[in-house]
This record gives structure tokens, C-alpha cells and sequence, in this order.
């Protein structure tokens, strides 16, 4: 039988927009896909939520793949060592306590994880805007990456979610959002943003867990936004912490009722 251009077509029509419409309202809309992002879907997934994550950009991943200086080798230290382990990535002992992985390898095992366990990655889109009733964060506002690169004056869609967390890495963007358009407090000593610290990768490490928390009512933070929200300095390239934020993240909500 010859192919069918319109057959083609209508397949990638039909089956992207029933995916999107089962997506209007889910449990967790998780905003980036990166480390932090892609592991708290993975566990929420797991544990039976519905979950989106949005993703800017075409590739998800966010800093993992260059691992430090494009250098594609990731560093992780003992603690996270048991998750790649589960998720079956490869790792080898550098010197005690220090493991290094392949970058390549390690995104791509945990976002097919995730995604098998039913997380469902929509890039290319961009969260611009969140949906606020009674001082709690119920949605996000969503439009295509192409659409904010390119400044048309489109207007965006929205979804329904039971919580958000913000993965979106140093630069916190649904936090910033919140804090600029919205009157809410966030949970942090001046109920605003804190900012990024310079680097300090044991400090780092070991701070990113603690503020891995809900930061205002619906709203948690994952991963490198959650220590630029509570003034935490970044770690550099070693993603133990990551990976464990999104962990804790995804535990906190699945346990928060
Ligand atoms: O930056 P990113 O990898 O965040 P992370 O999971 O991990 C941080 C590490 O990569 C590294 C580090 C520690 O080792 O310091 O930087 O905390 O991934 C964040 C993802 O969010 C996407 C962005 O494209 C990236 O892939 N993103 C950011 N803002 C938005 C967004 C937005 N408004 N809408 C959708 N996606």
C-alpha cells in the first residue's frame, strides 16, 4: 500500500492533540525537564499521579547533557549513587565517595524512565503565566517556545494542576512570575525570592535537599530553583543534589495528603 502524506499527517494531529486534551488537568505539572524535573516526574508517575512536564526547549535534559564545560561526564557523590543505580545508569568510582557517569547516558535513561512510568513530556512549550485562586497557584499558562522567541502577540492557553513544581533551574521562572505579578508570600525568610549564591559545591549539595520544599501554597521547588529561591549557592556540576531534590520533591507531594 502507498503512504499516505495526509494519513502521516492526521496521525501526528490526532495522536498529539488527545495526548494535550488528557493533559488539561493532571495531578502535577511539573515546569522543566531537566534533572530535577525529569526525576520527580519519574517517582510521581510511579506512585499513580497524572503528570505534565513542559519543557522550552525541543531537547529535554536542561544542563545534564554538557555535563561540566561540555564536557559530557556528570559527577555524583555516594548519596545519589543508589539512584542511578535503580534507574540502571552506569556508573564508575573516580576516587572515594566520587562517581562519575556518562552525561548522554544518563538523560536519556531517566527521561525513557520517566516518561514508560506515564509522565508526559510536552517541549517546545513554555510556561509564561500562572493560575492563582484564593492566594493558591491552581494552573499554568502555557504557550509555544517559538511564539515568546519570535514576540508574536499571541495569546497562551492554559492547564489545570493540583500542584506545580518549578524545575526551571537557576533562573526560578515560575517563582519570578509569582513574585512579580501575585500577592503571595513565599516561604522564605523575607517571603521573596532569595537569589542564587556563588558556587559551593558541599554547601550546595547539601542545602539544595533541605530547600527542596513547597515554597507557597501549590508551588514547590525542585532542583537548582530551589536553592536560588532560599539564597542557596549553585554546586557546579555534580548532580547528586538534583537528582535527590526531585526525588524529595515528588515524595513531599505524594505524601502531602
Ligand atoms: O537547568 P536545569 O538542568 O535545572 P535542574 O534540573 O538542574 C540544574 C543542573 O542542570 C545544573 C546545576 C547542578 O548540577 O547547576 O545547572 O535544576 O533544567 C531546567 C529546565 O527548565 C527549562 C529549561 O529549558 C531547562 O531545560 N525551563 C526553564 N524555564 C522554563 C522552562 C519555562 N518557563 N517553561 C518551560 N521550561
Amino acid at each position: 500500500m502507498p503512504l499516505n502524506e495526509v494519513t502521516i499527517t492526521r496521525a501526528i494531529i490526532d495522536r498529539f492533540f488527545r495526548k494535550l486534551m488528557d493533559h488539561l488537568e493532571v495531578d502535577v505539572a511539573v515546569v522543566g525537564g531537566g534533572p530535577a524535573g525529569l526525576v520527580a516526574s519519574y517517582f510521581l508517575a510511579k506512585a499513580g499521579k497524572k503528570v505534565a512536564i513542559f519543557e522550552r526547549k525541543l531537547s529535554i535534559g536542561g544542563g545534564m547533557w554538557g555535563g561540566g564545560m561540555m564536557f559530557n561526564e556528570i559527577v555524583v557523590q555516594k548519596e545519589a549513587k543508589p539512584i542511578l543505580d535503580m534507574f540502571g545508569i552506569r556508573t564508575s568510582e573516580y576516587k572515594k565517595g566520587y562517581y562519575t557517569a556518562d552525561a548522554i547516558e544518563s538523560v536519556s535513561t531517566i527521561c525513557s524512565q520517566a516518561v514508560r512510568a506515564g509522565a508526559v513530556v510536552f517541549n517546545c512549550i513554555t510556561v509564561e503565566d500562572v493560575v492563582i485562586r484564593e492566594g493558591r497557584i491552581v494552573g499554568l499558562v502555557i504557550t509555544w517556545s517559538p511564539v515568546e522567541m519570535t514576540g508574536l502577540h499571541v495569546d497562551p492557553l492554559s492547564i489545570r494542576a493540583g500542584n506545580v513544581i518549578d524545575a526551571t533551574g537557576h533562573d526560578t521562572e515560575v517563582l519570578r512570575v509569582i513574585e512579580r505579578k501575585a500577592d503571595v508570600r513565599l516561604n522564605t525568610e523575607t517571603g521573596k525570592l532569595l537569589g542564587e549564591r556563588s558556587l559551593w559545591a558541599e554547601k550546595a549539595e547539601k542545602v539544595t535537599i533541605d530547600n527542596t520544599r513547597e515554597i507557597c501554597p501549590g508551588v514547590y521547588v525542585a532542583g537548582m530553583s530551589a536553592n536560588a529561591a532560599f539564597g542557596g549557592p549553585r554546586m557546579g556540576p555534580i548532580f547528586g543534589g538534583m537528582l535527590l531534590s526531585g526525588k524529595r520533591a515528588a515524595e513531599l507531594i505524594i505524601n502531602s495528603k
